[in-house]
């Protein structure tokens, strides 16, 4: 039996400035070639590969060099005038994925004119089980990542009344685990992108009351590993991106302060690609919008004063979240 502890070595010449003139570069020109094959393979994901650039964009105060009104009458395009839902890209269908991540540009933009919000609305409602769990689209996949687009999107519609909280909350709570983590319906494993989404809704909701938040932070610290980085459930590698999910959910919970900063920040920044801008999962991979956005999000969180302030429930800019008068729930 081995005792190995799954892990990346960062090198001595990796990156240990931030690079934030490369990162704006990068995503001002990704998506400018539209034959590109990575930007053709992505149509699937477009819409959130949107919110993830301009989130990222309006973190680093670049976010003039998106093409707004494009972008804008891209999301008009996409709403499905039947369902009241919105796709990912034209023609698709809708889904709650993208639905949320159209409202969460919009509402950056300061823009939630350009679609039909009843219609928003009707569609997540349309999409609420009897149990309070929430379908991602049509097909009838259940996923606590739906029951928190679905607050999400409510919330920064002002529409949360339309759905019925309390059974929301109840479908979440029921799939809290043994280790006080969540995951992805009732007896699923522990995983810290779900225990995001959980805490986050119970966020939103109010209700973070019910969590056992020492022991919940307890699992989500201990996914920090020697090199700094963080993996989302026990065994695993890290990726970036759990600095985003796990640290997000330690912020909520007002227990920031349980991992190691200064090594989780020096793995973020070797995650930077000095050629090409951007950030990717690991030391040396090729990077992308995803990656970056949690990149510079999780720096966000560590108190970067070169990055604004970052939501850790909304993961938008704190400043649209006040504009909007949200105020989603942290324990203190
Ligand atoms: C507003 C930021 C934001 C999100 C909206 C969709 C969503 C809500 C949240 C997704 C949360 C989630 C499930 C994140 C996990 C993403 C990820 C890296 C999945 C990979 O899982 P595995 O099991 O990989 O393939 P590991 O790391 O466990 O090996
Ligand atoms: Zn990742």
């Amino acid at each position: 039996m081995s005792f190995n502890v799954k892990d990346v070595i960062l090198k001595e010449d990796r990156p240990k400035t931030l690079l934030l003139q490369k990162h704006s570069d990068y995503l001002a020109t990704y998506g400018q070639n539209k034959d590109d094959y990575e930007f053709c393979m992505t149509e699937y994901l477009r819409m959130s590969g949107i919110y993830w650039s301009l989130t990222a964009m309006e973190l680093m105060d670049q976010s003039s060099r998106m093409p707004k009104e494009e972008i804008i009458e891209f999301i008009t395009s996409c709403q499905d005038k039947e369902s009241g839902g919105i796709s990912a890209s034209i023609g698709h269908d809708p889904h709650m994925l993208y639905t949320l991540s159209a409202v969460q540009v919009l509402a950056m933009y300061d823009r939630l004119d350009a679609i039909d919000v009843d219609g928003v609305v009707r569609y997540i409602l349309s999409l609420q089980q009897e149990d309070g769990s929430f379908f991602g689209d049509m097909w009838g996949e259940v996923d606590t990542r739906f029951s928190f687009c679905a607050v999400m999107a409510l919330s920064l519609l002002h529409r949360l009344d339309a759905i019925n909280i309390n059974k929301t909350v109840d479908f979440v709570l029921s799939c809290m685990n043994f280790d006080s983590g969540f995951g992805s319906k009732p007896g699923s494993e522990s995983h810290a992108g779900l225990i995001y989404c959980c805490v986050g809704t119970l966020s939103i909701c109010n209700r973070m009351d019910a969590l056992r938040a020492d022991e919940l932070a307890w699992w989500l610290c201990e996914r920090q590993l020697p090199s700094g980085g963080l993996n989302g459930r026990p065994e695993k590698l890290p990726d970036l991106c759990y600095s985003w999910w796990v640290m997000s959910s330690l912020s909520m919970l007002n227990r920031i302060h349980w991992v190691d900063k200064k090594s989780l920040e020096q793995f973020i920044l070797a995650c930077q690609d000095s050629e090409t801008g951007g950030f990717s999962d690991r030391p040396g991979d090729i990077p992308d919008p995803f990656h970056t956005l949690f990149g510079l999000a999780g720096l966000s969180l560590l108190g970067d004063t070169s990055i604004k302030s970052v939501n850790p429930t909304y993961c938008m800019p704190q400043e649209t979240i006040d504009k909007l008068k949200l105020q989603p729930q942290v324990l203190h």
